[in-house]
C-alpha cells in the first residue's frame, strides 16, 4: 500500500536514482494544497450514509428490476448486502483521496471483484452505475462553495472522480 509520497519513492528507488525536481515540485503541491485534500475527504465522510442512500434510491429508480422478484438486490438481505458494497467502495475512495494514491483502493477494494460479482450473480453493471451516482454526489459536496474560503479545486476534484471511475470501470 502506497501513499503519493511512498510510491514517488519506490519508482525512484527502482531506478536507483535521486527524486527529480519535478517528483519534488508535485509533492511539494500537494502539501500546500493538503487543507483541501483533508476537507474533501471529511466532507465525504461526514456525509457518506447519505451519498450511499441517494446513490442507492436512483440506482433502484433507473433499474427497478434489481428490486423486483427475481432481482439481484431483492430481499432485505441482498438490498443490505448491495448498500454495504456501495458504502465499502466509498470508504476507499476516501482512504485513496487521503493518501493521493489509488494502490489502497485497488489492492484492498477492487482487486478481484469483478470475478467475485461474477461468481455471486452480481450484475457488474448494475454496481458500476451505483458507483457512478456515488461519484456525482461526492463530488457536488466537495465542491460545494458554500461556507468555506473560496479557491481552485479542479485537480483534486477531477482526481476523486478519478477513483470513482477506476472503481466503475474495474466492476463494469
Ligand atoms: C464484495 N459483495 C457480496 C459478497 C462480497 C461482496 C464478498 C459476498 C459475501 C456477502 O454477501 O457478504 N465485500 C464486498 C466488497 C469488499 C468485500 C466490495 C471489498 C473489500 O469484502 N446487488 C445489486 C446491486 C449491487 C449488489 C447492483 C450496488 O443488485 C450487491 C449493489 N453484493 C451485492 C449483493 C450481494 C453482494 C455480496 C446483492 C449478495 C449476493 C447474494 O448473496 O446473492
Amino acid at each position: 500500500m502506497f501513499d503519493a509520497f511512498t510510491k514517488v519513492v519506490a519508482q525512484a528507488d527502482a531506478r536507483g536514482a535521486y527524486l527529480s525536481g519535478s517528483e519534488i515540485d508535485a509533492l511539494s503541491a500537494m502539501v500546500s494544497d493538503s487543507n483541501k485534500r483533508i476537507d474533501a475527504v471529511n466532507r465525504m465522510t461526514g456525509s457518506a450514509s447519505t451519498i450511499v442512500a441517494n446513490a442507492g434510491r436512483s440506482l433502484f429508480a433507473a433499474q427497478p428490476g434489481l428490486i423486483a422478484p427475481g432481482g439481484n438486490a431483492y430481499t432485505s438481505r441482498r438490498m443490505a448486502a448491495c448498500l454495504r458494497d456501495m458504502e465499502i467502495v466509498l470508504r476507499y475512495v476516501t482512504y485513496a483521496t487521503f493518501s493521493g494514491d489509488a494502490s489502497v483502493l485497488d489492492d484492498r477494494c477492487l482487486n478481484g471483484l469483478r470475478e467475485t460479482y461474477l461468481a455471486l450473480g452480481v450484475p457488474g453493471a448494475s454496481v458500476a452505475e451505483g458507483i457512478r451516482n456515488m461519484k456525482d454526489a461526492s463530488l457536488a459536496i466537495v465542491g460545494d462553495k458554500n461556507g468555506i474560503t473560496a479557491g481552485d479545486c479542479s485537480a483534486l476534484m477531477s482526481e476523486i472522480g478519478g477513483y470513482f471511475d477506476k472503481a466503475a470501470s474495474s466492476v463494469g
